[in-house]
């Protein structure tokens, strides 16, 4: 597998057995679980912990051993609340490249985690099944048509530049997904292959997070699944304050009340405790 730099490429390939992908996560009755991969040095909670490739194949390994349904990797930070270092794509490449496969052939779909059109299909080629774009199509114009010729599944997250107290989050947010629903659209991506994220954290206070987690009912109106991050986030120290590591607790109780409030999906860096207090809570819902 050659991870070098090529441009988007023109012919279709549609990743045959990827169609599905997202049906057969969501069918399972229980809310899917996509464990973080980050491959960088400065990611927000565990920058630098994964660059290395087997510990990152390692870690891989151990998040499906504990009930990971997807293992999205990222090898750019995105750092919503610092300033991330700009990565070139043959960066991203040179750092998924080690990894990438070994992760795909864990027995669980991989996403790539990227707003890098000539990145994400390189990942597909390699292995990759979902499209995680924080900049939900509308960042790299070659996105939606790489997205489209692969016939995979995408996470349409919403992003803005810069916070603005001022704004109504939720009203944003719709108008963000129109356009990148429409972006698909015109692309080509069937309505079945795209779930919507509301980006816990970028381009918003912790006031705004906590809105969007609050208001998620709002966004199942698009009839698309939800996929929530709300993992070891700043609007957590807002609340109760405690650095990156020490969130696990405001990481489970975000990510409960997102799926009681109609996500689908939660991506997390603790899956075991994910797992573990999902399932306790669904074990609780059903002694009702
Ligand atoms: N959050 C992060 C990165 N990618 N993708 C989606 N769809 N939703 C999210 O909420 C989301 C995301 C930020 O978290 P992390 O990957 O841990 O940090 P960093 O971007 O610094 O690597």
């Amino acid at each position: 597998m050659s991870l070098a730099i090529p441009s988007v490429s023109q012919s279709p390939r549609a990743a045959l057995g990827a169609s599905g992908t997202l049906d057969r996560l969501l069918c399972a009755g229980r809310p899917v679980v996509m464990g973080i991969l980050n491959v960088t040095p400065d990611s927000f909670s565990d920058g630098g912990r994964f660059l290395d490739p087997s510990a990152a194949i390692e870690h891989a390994r151990r998040m499906v051993a504990e009930g990971a349904d997807i293992i999205d990797i990222g090898a750019e930070s995105t750092r919503p609340y610092g300033t991330a270092t700009p990565v070139s794509p043959n960066e991203e490449a040179r750092r998924l490249e080690p990894v990438l496969a070994a992760v795909a052939g864990l027995g669980v779909p991989v996403s790539i985690d990227t707003m890098k059109a000539q990145v994400a299909d390189l990942a597909l080629a390699a292995g990759a099944r979902i499209v995680n774009d924080v900049w939900g199509l509308q960042r790299d114009p070659d996105m939606a048509g790489v997205v489209a010729r692969h016939a995979v599944p995408v996470i349409i997250m919403h992003n803005r530049e810069s916070a603005d107290p001022a704004i109504d989050i939720m009203a944003d947010m719709a108008a963000f997904f129109a356009r990148s629903l429409a972006l698909a659209e015109r692309a080509g991506i069937a309505r079945d292959r795209i779930v919507l994220d509301p980006g816990i954290g970028f381009g918003k206070t912790p006031e705004q997070s906590l809105t969007a987690l609050a208001r998620l009912d709002r966004l199942v109106t698009f009839g698309l699944p939800l996929l929530v991050g709300a993992s070891r986030k700043r609007f957590i120290d807002k609340v109760s304050p405690a650095p990156p590591d020490r969130r696990l607790g405001g990481s489970l109780a975000a990510h409960l009340i997102a799926v009681a409030g109609g996500a689908r999906i939660v991506r997390v860096h603790d899956v075991a405790e994910t797992v573990q207090a999902l399932r306790v809570a669904a074990a609780i819902r059903d002694a009702r």
